[in-house]
């Protein structure tokens, strides 16, 4: 493991501001968010999609890493240049999904566990001479009655340091993402307890399996009630519990925290993610970002529709999400901002 090139590959991620474009939906989810927005779910209209991504203008200005889907990072723009290699000339660092997605976990019904491990170090090779400098492994935790469960925990925590170990053996930075869902009745304090919870069980599985945490990304959910609880709180209340949250569970020894926005709208990630570098600035020991999917693109796919016509549209819409995106994490937004 060599730490300065771990270290620099999270600097030049963040650096001026910028944050991460998650664009590594795989391709249930590619096809589940296609259907929905009525467009052909073929590989080569996931190509086409892609590409709009990674040829948006001036994105570099407030993305400094983008994860890549196995397919993608395979795949070529129409000028023949494969997309990492775009998004390299571009400005952007290519990071890559490696996990083989969330499978029911034996004997627990309701809960899943990562998986993805076997082959990973030749697989990490590979995608390295793609051009990868980091990669992502998903964890997913649901709440709900009874759950989740010391196993389930106990599992995708072992799983997650895992992977990270065999990144940071082949210097690539680990994005570490230990999603607790949103869906649920749950409420805020809920969330925040099962947080709380398996943020500390990761780092007590990260500290025995000796990963260094100066190499890694921590990608968590914000600390937020359940879509379906009868409470929604105040912007102010996501922010205090997420910052809490996060202090009571993540040494500061880790550089950089960017959040998933879970099903958020693009404008609550950003308040909330806003709200959190602005009036907690001095109890942040980490730099607090984003790696967003749906709150970047999801109004792009919508304009988008699959055709043609509207690349240009939906490239000005990407790239406007973004650029609030990285306000937020630089507590510059203000909801004005959105006209
Ligand atoms: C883009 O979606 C990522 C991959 O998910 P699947 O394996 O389920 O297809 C996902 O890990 C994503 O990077 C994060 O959840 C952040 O996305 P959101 O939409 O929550 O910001």
């Amino acid at each position: 493991m060599n730490t300065p090139i771990l270290k620099n590959t999270i600097a030049e991620i963040f650096a001026n501001g910028k944050g991460i474009l998650a664009m590594d939906e795989s391709t249930p989810t590619c096809k589940k968010r296609f259907e929905a927005a009525g467009i052909p779910q073929t590989s080569e209209m996931y190509r086409q999609y892609r590409e709009l991504l990674v040829t948006t203008s001036g994105l570099n200005e407030s993305i400094g890493g983008a994860i890549l889907f196995d397919e993608t990072i395979r795949q070529q723009t129409d000028a023949g240049e494969p997309m990492a290699k775009a998004l390299m000339k571009a400005g952007i660092i290519p990071g890559i999904k490696v996990d083989m997605g969330a499978k029911p976990l034996p004997e627990f019904p309701t809960e899943l566990v990562t998986e993805g491990l076997d082959g990973l170090r030749e697989r990490l090779a590979e995608y390295k001479t793609m051009g990868a400098r980091f990669a992502k492994w998903r964890a997913v935790i649901t709440i709900g009655e009874g759950i989740p469960t010391d196993a389930c925990i106990k599992a995708n925590v072992h799983a997650l340091a895992r992977y990270a170990g065999l990144c940071q053996e082949a210097d690539i930075v680990p994005i570490v993402e230990p999603e607790v869902l949103m869906d649920g009745n749950h409420s805020m304090q809920q969330c925040y307890n099962v947080t709380e919870k398996v943020l500390k069980a990761l780092f007590s599985e990260l500290y025995q399996f000796k990963i260094d945490l100066e190499g890694i990304i921590l990608k968590p959910n914000m600390v937020v009630a359940g879509k379906g609880c009868l409470i929604q709180n105040s912007v102010d209340e996501v922010a205090e519990a997420t910052v809490n949250c996060l202090r009571s569970a993540v040494p500061a020894s880790v550089p950089a925290i960017a959040f998933l926005s879970g099903g958020q709208s693009p404008k609550v990630a950003a308040e909330h993610l806003n709200t959190i570098n602005k009036n907690f600035k001095n109890r942040l020991p980490w730099i607090v970002a984003f790696s967003f999917a749906r709150a970047i693109q999801q109004p792009a796919l919508d304009a988008w529709k699959g055709e043609q016509s509207n690349v240009k549209e939906a490239q000005e819409i990407l790239s406007s999400r973004a650029k609030l995106a990285a306000a937020a994490r630089r507590g510059e937004y203000s909801s004005s901002m959105e006209e």
